[in-house]
């Protein structure tokens, strides 16, 4: 790792793998949500048009599911980095669980949206929401039946993309915790950081598919990796 004090600016990209710890299922690994459903049918704007029960059924359990886990050693290492880290420091997550900000975090960028959001399909306004769809609850705004989960489904935009590509283009490190690096156009940051010069990490259970991208790979579980990292960086 290059000397701490020439790192200003850091973003990181967390996924699946800093919440499995603490008891929510990535997707690709064995008995992982994709063995249990087809991506197709569950996390596509198609798949909810097909059967709008079946995916507001499948968000409602991981929805309910938040309030049985809770954040661990990663997501609180990553927060106490936020509090003491002096420089900038933008914490972009593929994660549609609520334990980045749970741990602490107070800036979280939710790339693929959030559980505990709600998007009106006529509106269009997004609301905070912590209870089941499947029910076909009137929207807070416009009081229409049409609410969907606040997610980004295949073949969907990810959000603040603008913000974030802003972000890698003057970041001195890129660190990418808990993901394998399969989904797009998440996977592809690593490069876009290595463009613009920073240097790259990957802390991850065991090597990504972009693991070749990084300058440097550690492996093993968040809990472990994460709280090492964070006190390297703010030199204790
Ligand atoms: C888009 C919904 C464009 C919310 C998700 C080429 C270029 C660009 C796009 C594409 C392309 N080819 C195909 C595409 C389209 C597609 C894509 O990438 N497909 C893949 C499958 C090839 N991408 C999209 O559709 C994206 N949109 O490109 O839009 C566009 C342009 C213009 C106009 C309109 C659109 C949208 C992608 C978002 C899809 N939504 N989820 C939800 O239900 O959660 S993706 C889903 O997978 C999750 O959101 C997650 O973000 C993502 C990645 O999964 P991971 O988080 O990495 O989890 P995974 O299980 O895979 O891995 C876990 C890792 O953790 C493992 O490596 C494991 O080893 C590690 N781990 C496990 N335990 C631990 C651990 N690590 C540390 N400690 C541990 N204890």
């Amino acid at each position: 790792m290059r000397f701490m004090a020439e790192i200003n600016r850091i973003v990181i990209l967390t996924g699946a793998g800093i919440s499995a710890e603490s008891g929510i299922d990535t997707f690709r690994s064995a008995g992982g949500l994709w063995e249990q459903h087809k991506v197709e049918d569950v996390a596509t704007p198609e798949g909810f048009a097909r059967d709008p029960d079946l995916v507001l059924g499948f968000y409602d359990l991981r929805r309910a599911a938040l309030a049985k886990v809770k954040p661990n050693a990663a997501h609180h290492a990553l927060a106490k980095l936020e509090a003491d880290f002096s420089g900038e420091l933008l914490l972009v997550t593929q994660n549609v669980d609520d334990l980045h900000e749970r741990g602490g975090s107070r800036q979280v960028l939710h790339m693929h949206g959030e559980l505990k959001s709600a998007l009106c399909t006529s509106c269009e306004i997004r609301s905070p929401w912590d209870a089941p769809m499947s029910d076909r609850p009137p929207c807070p705004i416009c009081q229409a039946q049409t609410l969907r989960p606040d997610v980004v489904w295949f073949g969907e935009m990810p959000y603040q993309m603008e913000r974030i590509y802003t972000a890698l283009g003057s970041a001195d490190l890129f660190v990418s915790i808990g993901t394998s690096g399969a989904v797009y156009p998440a996977a592809g940051f690593v490069q876009e950081a290595r463009q613009t010069g920073a240097r790259t990490l990957e802390l991850n259970l065991e090597p990504s598919d972009g693991t070749h991208f990084f300058h440097e790979a550690r492996h093993g579980p968040a809990s472990k990796l994460v709280p090492t990292w964070v006190d390297e960086v703010l030199g204790r």
